[in-house]
């Protein structure tokens, strides 16, 4: 009797297995998955140009100016040290004081087209601007709210000059939005659950859409929607509204670039959804933080947005944290690159408009050095068929393998392996600068390809350098290294 129940048991178990199998599907990877309703709407990267023309950018520049900029961190000479953007949760600044900054906003110093210039020199080929950052204030007049710019002393709209100068000057705007409100009474951060609460929220999704139409109504130029503030649970279990409201954005603006931060799946899944597809267009989860091998990224777009600070988006009159250097950021941007991401550095205005001089000097710093060595950078595919060498590291863009050199070796001899019948070296210069001379080194056990590539003896003096490779195809090679027996 006994085993009888255990085999009927079995037999069920293995119908109920039977039963989630039929409900499988095969995703475009080949992986056995679960059907979402909400889940990602297209396994994979994008093909078409505009995500093309994304992807090709490299670099680019992010700004958070707002309200926050006017205290920079300070208030009542007290220093906040969390990220400035954020100080109106902070105890020591009274959310009246922080809710009343608008009614001294009057950036004489702001000058679009300036900032468009910067970035232009820099080497940006694309922006991300806050709108509306979590303490709710609208940089455009908004008609949902009267706290925006129009209600201040300086009344102009910010983010339409801000679009203009930089479309002028050839870099696409990206837009960011904060979903999350502390400024409006509808903002909810637990899903609501009395009827009051209820008639909150849908006011707040209501108003939500409305913004994010108004913004592509009013800049149509704009490429694409940086969202943020979307990790509460009141927004996580609104997988359906969220989806549908990405469907509306993607009808009005077909090409737009969304990330993988606006909606979650029907499990609250963010980023990532149940199967492991990546909900939008690229993954945004790499913030201040750069993967340590492709293999993380599963074949998606990316981009890294970094501070110049250790933390903090918003202006800081004086950052209390480390301050990143030129060089440092300039690795940032061959490390990221080298694994097909895009580096987006962060600036923060000061209240009055005026990019922080320490700023400016690490853009200029990055322009001299992308004006030298940007074709590098700029429309570059990550290399994976040649292994990762500890000299810094590789991009290429078709026959061309460029070598970004941050720790040059002190026989000025830089050594690269290509695997056994893959390349072998044509042309190679230093970019900006001279030919080099390349010798066979032979090979080593594994029959990979050794070259010297002999450095001239200044290389590197004045910071990392970038070597251009043309690549010859050597897959036709039949001659091998003969193995000892061992
Ligand atoms: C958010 C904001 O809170 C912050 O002020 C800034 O605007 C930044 C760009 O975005 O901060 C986040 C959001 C998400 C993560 C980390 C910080 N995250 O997913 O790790």
């Amino acid at each position: 009797m006994k085993t009888y129940s255990i085999f009927f048991y079995l037999l069920f178990l293995m119908a109920m297995q039977v039963e989630v199998q039929a409900q499988n599907k095969e995703n475009s990877r080949g992986r056995v998955t679960i059907p979402l309703e909400h889940g990602s709407d297209h396994p994979g990267r994008r093909t078409d140009d505009a995500m093309d023309h994304w992807r090709s950018h490299g670099l680019g520049q992010f700004i958070h100016w707002g309200m926050y900029s006017i205290p920079g961190g300070e208030w009542n000479n007290k220093t906040y040290t969390g990220a400035s953007e954020w100080i109106r949760s902070w105890k020591d600044m009274p959310n009246a004081d922080y809710d009343n900054l608008y009614k001294q906003f009057n950036p004489k110093g702001f000058d679009a087209r300036q900032w468009a210039r910067m970035a232009k020199e820099m080497g940006a080929g694309y922006m991300v601007f806050t709108t509306k950052h979590h303490d709710g204030f609208c940089m455009w007049p908004s008609k949902y709210t009267d706290y925006t710019v129009a209600n201040t002393p300086y009344k102009k709209d910010i983010v339409k000059q801000v679009v203009d100068a930089y479309t002028a000057e050839g870099i696409d705007v990206h837009l960011y939005f904060s979903v999350m409100d502390w400024n409006q009474g509808g903002w909810l951060y637990q899903y609501p659950k009395t009827d009051e609460e209820r008639a909150k929220w849908e006011g707040f999704k209501q108003f939500t859409r409305n913004q994010i139409f108004e913004l592509l109504e009013n800049y149509p130029q704009i490429k694409g929607l940086w969202f943020d503030g979307t990790w509460d649970n009141s927004w996580v279990s609104e997988c359906e509204f969220a989806h549908e409201l990405e469907r509306e954005i993607r009808t009005k603006h077909p090409d737009i670039i969304i990330g993988s931060r606006f909606r979650p799946d029907e499990f609250g899944n963010r980023q990532y959804d149940a199967n492991g597809d990546l909900i939008g267009d690229y993954d945004q989860s790499w913030e201040r933080d750069i993967p340590t091998s492709i293999e993380q990224l599963n074949g998606n777009d990316w981009d890294c947005g970094m501070t110049i600070a250790e933390n903090g988006w918003g202006y800081t009159k004086n950052p209390t944290s480390y301050v990143k250097t030129p060089y440092e950021l300039i690795s940032m941007i061959s490390e990221c690159n080298s694994m097909g991401g895009n580096f987006v550095l962060n600036f923060g205005p000061d209240g009055n408009g005026a990019m922080p001089p320490r700023e400016v000097h690490i853009a200029a710093e990055i322009g001299r050095w992308m004006k030298t060595n940007g074709t590098a950078i700029r429309g570059v595919d990550p290399v994976t068929d040649i292994r990762k060498q500890g000299w810094g590291f590789m991009t290429k863009k078709g026959d061309k393998l460029y070598l970004h050199v941050y720790n040059k070796p002190l026989n000025n001899v830089l050594r690269i392996e290509f695997g056994r019948k893959t390349y072998v070296p044509g042309v190679v210069k230093m970019l900006g600068g001279m030919p080099l001379q390349v010798t066979d080194a032979g090979r080593n056990k594994r029959n990979s390809r050794l070259f010297n590539i002999h450095l001239p003896e200044g290389a590197g003096a004045n910071g990392p350098f970038v070597i251009e490779m043309q690549l010859i195809d050597n897959t036709g090679e039949n001659d091998a290294y003969q193995q000892a027996h061992t």
